[in-house]
């Protein structure tokens, strides 16, 4: 949590170490410290950054689509993986949300990391959630085994949100924004964050109406049988009603947190609740008789 310190006693209580060339820590009575990780420039435009069990730091570069391990320590970097595939299309695509399974290196081989990324069919790109193995040879990793676990998920240019979080129920949690519809250049396409597919749209395996939703989803890519019915159909939704949902964490009780772009006012922070709508495009922030009002410029075509 972000304390709000007045800029005097923070600067007093703050003392600058420099240990060597690439490192700095402003280290202080906080709790907190602050440092820099290798040389500016080592990182292209990072995305996803975790901790790998081995204490490493593991990062997506969202443009380069790659996975890249980082010394916390020293800086040093070394290259896990590169997505061939990966549609450096324009705006908020790419390589995007990663994290691993809770067994991954406890020896049960449960050795998972989960990524999603933007690709392109025909002319369009879309998100896919795959699967890599992790292998340690010798203390070298490696991501081997790429298996897709699905595809044709919603994507764009704007808003595609994917973050990805492993929960501790052992499902794949995985964000889904709005793709910037009803704005900028996309202002002429509606926003489809409270459309709910049918039934028939899940049995074709259509996932279009998954924009502005949070999927949970089984390890294998399938549709968990205890997922909420929304309007009596049961599909990889169990959310809706986002924006750009491009954070996402657990408590160590359990409960599902999420951070939310606002537009341009509104950030949110929801606690993520099964089957629950969170209001986009009708309200943003709180529902209350503020300034907000949604203005559906995609119907006025
Ligand atoms: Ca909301």
């Amino acid at each position: 949590m972000k304390r709000n310190k007045p800029l005097f006693s923070l600067l007093t209580s703050t003392l600058l170490i420099c240990l060597n060339l690439s490192t700095v820590v402003l280290a202080s009575t906080d709790a907190f410290q602050r440092a820099q990780v290798g040389s500016i420039g080592l990182l292209k435009d990072p995305w996803e950054i975790l901790y790998a069990p081995n204490g490493k730091l593991w990062v997506t570069e969202q443009s380069k689509g790659e996975v890249s391990e980082v010394d916390p320590q020293t800086g040093a970097k070394r290259k896990l993986l590169k997505i061939e595939d990966v549609y450096p299309f324009v705006g908020q695509a790419g390589l995007l949300g990663m994290d691993h399974h809770p067994n991954l290196g406890k020896g049960v081989n449960e050795d998972w990391v989960y990524l999603t990324y933007t690709y392109q069919s025909g002319d369009r790109p879309f998100q896919r959630l795959v699967r890599y193995r992790y292998e340690n040879l010798n203390d070298l990793g490696q991501f081997v085994d790429p298996k897709v676990l699905l595809e044709n998920l919603p994507s764009g240019n704007d808003h595609i949100s994917g973050r990805l979080k492993v929960g501790p129920d052992n499902k794949i949690y995985l964000t889904i924004g709005d793709m910037g519809a009803n704005q900028f250049g996309n202002k002429c396409k509606p926003v489809e964050s409270q459309r709910i597919p049918s039934f028939e749209e899940i049995q074709q395996q259509d996932w279009s109406a998954y924009k502005g939703k949070i999927l949970r989803i089984d390890l294998d890519g399938s549709i968990p049988s205890d997922n909420p019915e929304v309007s009596g159909v049961r599909s990889h939704i169990f959310s809706y009603g986002h924006r750009n949902a491009q954070g996402l964490a657990f408590s160590k009780s359990g409960y599902l947190f999420s951070s939310e772009h606002g537009p341009k006012s509104d950030d949110e922070v929801n606690r993520i609740e099964e089957g629950m709508n969170y209001g986009w495009p009708h309200i943003a922030g709180r529902q209350d008789d503020q300034a907000y009002s949604y203005c559906n410029w995609s119907s006025a075509r």
